[in-house]
């Protein structure tokens, strides 16, 4: 209200300050006569007769409305001196921004009028000067005096969101009342005076979602437990409007992209209770031998799942550990699987949040559990021999086709399949293999003094599936049959024949010498048996 009285201001043209007492408290750029007096006295230094009377100029508007669309001028105002008594002795004059361009002047009425449109965001006042001569002698009557001419606001400027359109995060499940952002709108209008940038905001779009701030354009969360894993992205419009938001403002809109960030808010869930695996026998310790999988709704750490076995008999034979890409859970073997020792296994694993957020603990366990059933497939296995390897000792010299002992592997499978031995790797075939019973003979004399260890193995094989085999190591060690060294009585006796005659004796002494002779050479004692028998 009190600017709209500006309207009607007068100018005071005087030397005395004072006189304008009035204005005094107005900024200077609007009335900037209070340096212009003395300037402009300065400048018209010999007129000094101006100070006899105090006169002024008056003029009774130096306001112009922007924007105007009228066809005709503009009017300004009007300049006047009191020295002018309306007999048309003085002429008026104008000079500064727009004079003549802008601004003209009746040189006779000290009217002005603006001869265009103007737009105070473009150049909100113009500094003119004024003058008033004698119209025939062309002296100034009064000095020259600088007054500005103010362009009057009007609404022409919707608000703008200079900054927009913005991108904003908040959390799901943020209580009401949560702050996202604060967004700005701008108006180019004057804001000291009236409505014109005087703005409100209000939301378009986006409700009952969020709210914002009709003052400060604080956007906040305006509905409880907004779940990211339904919604995501919020698009809000959000107008501004000058005028304080009454009918006929201006308004102007921004968009705001609203992402509810995630937290913990689910548990991972098992897509069903029970599990089937089929786990061959064979299986290495160690392999992975099935996946399973809980799935959790949130993303990033709020998704990492831990999956542990929950004690009980599946634990002792059975691992679960994590794959970090795609969260499954990767079952492992930890001991050996036998089918013909147990055929399955049941056992329940638990899917957890590795990161837990606390808000949520009341909701109920914040895990989920199922079950896995194992079968253990039955594989065809090769046969199993008794013992990890075979011993046997014989006497060198033992007679060829002696059985000096034994293998056996057994089909351990269901199908309970023959075995059949074989290929008993000894290259110079001094022993036979039964095929059948597994029984080891000897193939040749035997001589310790040659080889007194063989190391041969004995290949097992299924009938029913020749392909499965098995092999065993069999050490046959070779003894000396001879422990003793030679003594009178015993070869004597033993060697001499029953039908021997008194001129043998010598004979026998030979033999004696001869197995002595045996004993020391380590000669084969059954050749001298035979020597000696064959007398
Ligand atoms: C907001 O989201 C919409 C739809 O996804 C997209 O087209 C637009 O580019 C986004 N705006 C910003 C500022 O990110
Ligand atoms: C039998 O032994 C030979 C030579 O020792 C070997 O080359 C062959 O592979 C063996 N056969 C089997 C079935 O093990
Ligand atoms: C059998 O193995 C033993 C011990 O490894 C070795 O001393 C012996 O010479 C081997 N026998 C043959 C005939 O290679
Ligand atoms: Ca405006
Ligand atoms: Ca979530």
């Amino acid at each position: 209200m009190l600017r709209r009285n500006c309207l009607l201001l007068f100018l005071c043209f005087l030397f005395e300050q004072s006189s304008c007492a009035p204005f005094q408290s107005r900024p200077g750029q609007e009335w900037p006569h209070s340096q212009t007096g003395p300037s402009a006295a300065g400048r018209n230094g010999g007129s000094r007769g101006f100070q006899r009377v105090k006169r002024g100029w008056v003029w009774n508007q130096f306001f112009v409305l922007e924007e105007y669309m009228g066809s005709d001028p503009q009017y300004v105002g009007k300049l006047h001196t009191d020295l002018d008594k309306g007999q048309s002795a003085v002429k008026y004059t104008l000079s500064g921004e727009g004079a003549g361009t802008i601004f003209t002047i009746d040189q006779i009425t000290g009217d002005i009028h603006a001869l265009r449109s103007l737009d105070r965001e473009e150049k909100p006042y113009y500094t003119l000067r004024a003058q008033a001569v004698n119209i025939e002698t062309n002296r100034p009557l009064e000095p020259e005096s600088e007054f500005v001419i103010k362009v009057q606001d009007i609404n022409d400027n919707e608000p703008k969101f200079l900054e927009g359109p913005y991108t904003a995060s908040v959390p799901e499940m943020s209580p009401v009342g949560t702050y996202v952002m604060k967004v700005t709108a701008t108006d180019a209008d004057d804001p000291t005076y009236g409505n014109s940038a005087r703005v409100v905001y209000s939301i378009l779009h986006g409700q009952p979602y969020f709210s914002v701030d009709p003052k400060t354009g604080v956007i906040r969360t305006a509905l409880p437990n907004m779940d990211r894993e339904v919604k995501e992205l919020y698009q809000v419009l959000i107008q501004a409007k000058d005028m304080g938001g009454q009918l006929g403002g201006l308004a102007g809109t921004t968009t705001i992209n609203i992402t509810l960030s995630d937290v913990n808010d689910n548990p991972p869930r098992f897509s069903k209770s029970i599990f089937h695996l089929r786990v061959p026998e064979s299986s290495a310790v160690g392999s992975a031998v099935g996946r399973i999988k809980a799935h959790d709704l949130d993303i990033g750490k709020n998704a990492e799942v831990e999956y542990n076995i929950v004690p009980g008999d599946g634990g002792a034979m059975f691992d679960i550990t994590t794959n970090e890409h795609n969260q499954e859970g990767i079952i492992m073997l930890k001991k050996p699987l036998d089918y013909e020792t147990k055929k399955a296994y049941t056992f329940k694993v638990e899917a957890s949040n590795a990161h837990l957020d606390p808000r949520f603990h009341n909701f109920g366990p914040f895990k989920d559990t199922a079950t896995v059933k194992i079968n253990v497939l039955d594989v065809d296995e090769p046969p199993v021999f008794s013992k990890p390897s075979y011993a046997m000792d014989v006497y060198e010299d033992t007679p060829q086709g002696t059985i000096i002992g034994a293998v056996t592997a057994q089909d351990l499978d269901a199908g309970n399949s023959p075995v059949r031995y074989s290929n008993i790797s000894d290259l110079d075939s001094f022993f036979d293999i039964d095929p059948v019973r597994g029984t080891i003979s000897t193939n040749e004399l035997l001589d310790r003094e040659s080889i007194a260890q063989h190391n041969i193995s004995v290949v097992a094989t299924k009938v029913n599936n020749p392909v499965l085999t098995s092999r065993v190591a069999v050490t046959v060690h070779v003894l000396d049959i001879n422990e003793f060294p030679p003594e009178l009585a015993m070869p004597y006796e033993t060697f001499v024949c029953e039908s021997a005659k008194v001129g043998q004796v010598y004979f026998i002494q030979y033999v004696f010498l001869l197995h002595f002779f045996v004993y020391y050479a380590k000669t084969k004692v059954m050749v001298a048996r035979m020597l000696l028998c064959g007398c």
